[in-house]
């Protein structure tokens, strides 16, 4: 049990204004592995304080320069990549090969391609007889979730450095080691002192001081859809600019020509990946109803193959939430193809990879985000029906379409209202914006598109 001190503020550590701390807990063994301080009011005041006087410095530090500091945040945690994989492992339970691969590996990519961005892009344009200049918006408070500890900081403080914004950071407090290692990297790149910040803290104290902060100019949220709203309505009422990337319920559409086996086990991958804990996550497999049957059997096989392999959930909150959706999908009459509410070890915050069959579109199953290892599998009479029951929640981030020719599930996915959609198969892009339609969210992560939400426009007229 290791206990950190202190806050990461203007170029240094230093002690944390109040004496609180929060446990950070291994979710395979159920212990307390650490404590790191809980941030007050005052701890994020002093962090947007240092975080505005180091932004006229920042914001004109040519984009050269920014695009090299950059690159050497991303060489920083290339350097600590196992660390790093070892930490979010310890806090968020997730089998060592995922941390590596996906954990660590994809956030240094994204990282490298900020810092290419921030060298190529075009902050200043010619529109007829004006010179656009594209300038940072100011200071960005940062909330982001526990279920990618160091993607989600990544995907936002790497585009906020490239536009020229300085950064208060308040990450999820079930993984605050991760975001403690991404400070040590930002401060060994010579990022300069205040321009990155870190408070650790709860949502409600710590992430709430920083929305309502009159000294941030952005926040930058990622998580749940009803702090999100609430985010929002602060914003709003400030009349300051939000980035939000909420929860989805994203659909697998399955066209009857497709490769059923292929779309299943991919499928069935997707959803299993990181526990379920993945606001993309394909949660929904959308089949024709004469395949429909063959879809189950395939997809129960599936997902028992990740009984002995999948990771256990971020904490006994999130499980018994997960079990509960489970519960409820059972109540509401859908059929268990495979996994069960039950716990299946007896230690640990797992959950069965689990098939809900006989899902409806009306079930809470059907609805609602479980975030966890959990499928529901619905039947569709013709693409019509495919498409209503595809855009008939209140969320649209991500999805698949699979069919045997490319055009037929790009004309589908052309209908689909979601921010991301992935054609037999696709692959994860780094430049790709990402982000939700509806109350998935405003606002997109990643590439070009991402770094716009950091900048502001100012036209200067000859
Ligand atoms: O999220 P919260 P939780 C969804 C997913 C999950 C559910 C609950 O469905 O089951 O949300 O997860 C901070 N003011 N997603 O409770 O509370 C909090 O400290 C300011 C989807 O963990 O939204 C943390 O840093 N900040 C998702 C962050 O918000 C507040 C990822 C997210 O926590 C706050 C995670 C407040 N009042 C959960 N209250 C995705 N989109 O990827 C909390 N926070």
């Amino acid at each position: 049990m290791k206990a950190h001190d202190g806050m990461y503020i203007d170029g240094a550590w230093r002690p944390a204004g109040g004496r609180d701390v929060i446990e950070v807990v291994n979710p395979v063994e159920e212990q307390v592995i650490a404590t790191v301080p809980a941030g007050t009011a005052e701890d994020v005041d002093a962090a947007v304080r240092a975080a505005r006087a180091a932004l006229p410095g920042w914001a004109a530090t040519p984009p050269a320069e920014r695009a090299a500091v950059l690159s050497a945040l991303r060489d920083r945690l290339a350097a600590r990549k196992d660390e790093i994989a070892e930490t979010v492992t310890a806090e968020l339970g997730s089998p060592l090969a995922l941390s590596q691969a996906v954990h660590t590996a994809l956030p240094i990519a994204v990282a490298g391609s900020y810092a290419e961005l921030a060298a190529t892009y075009a902050f200043e344009e010619r529109l007829g007889n004006s010179t656009v200049h594209l300038e940072p918006v100011g200071v960005v408070g940062a909330i982001t979730p526990w279920n990618y500890p160091l993607h989600q900081i990544v995907a936002k403080v790497a585009p906020a450095l490239a536009a020229g914004c300085t950064i208060v950071l308040k990450p999820a407090e079930d993984t605050p080691l991760t975001a403690r290692l991404f400070a040590a990297a930002v401060h060994e790149a010579g990022v300069p002192a205040g321009v990155f910040n870190l408070v650790t803290g709860l949502g409600p104290v710590a992430g709430q001081a920083l929305a309502e902060h009159p000294g941030v100019d952005l926040v930058s949220f990622t998580g749940s859809t009803a702090v999100g709203r609430r985010i929002g309505a602060t914003a709003g009422a400030a009349v300051k600019r939000t980035a939000l990337e909420l929860g989805g319920k994203s659909a697998n559409v399955v066209l009857p020509g497709a490769d059923l086996a292929r779309a299943v086990n991919v499928g069935v991958a997707n959803v299993m990946s990181n526990s379920g804990q993945t606001c993309s996550a394909w949660t929904r497999m959308l089949v024709h109803r004469d395949r429909y049957d063959e879809a189950v059997a395939l997809a129960a096989a599936a997902a028992e193959k990740y009984a002995d392999r999948i990771g256990p959930l971020v904490s006994a909150r999130q499980r018994d939430r997960v079990r509960g959706y489970i519960e409820k999908g059972l109540a509401e009459g859908a059929r268990l193809a495979a996994g069960g509410p039950e716990s299946p070890r007896e230690r640990g915050y797992y959950v069965s990879p689990t098939v809900l069959a006989d899902v409806t579109p009306g079930m809470t199953v059907a609805q609602e985000e479980i975030f966890g290892p959990v499928l529901c599998v619905l039947a569709y009479e013709d693409e019509e029906d495919a498409l209503r029951i595809a855009n008939g929640t209140v969320y649209g981030l991500a999805g698949a379409v699979w069919a045997a020719e490319e055009s037929e599930a790009v004309a589908f996915a052309r209908r689909m209202e979601t921010g991301q959609v992935d054609i037999n198969g696709g692959r994860f892009n780094p430049l790709a914006p990402f982000g939700g339609y509806k109350q998935s969210g405003v606002g997109r992560e990643l590439g070009p598109h991402g770094l716009t939400e950091y900048l502001q426009t100012k036209s200067l007229q000859f």
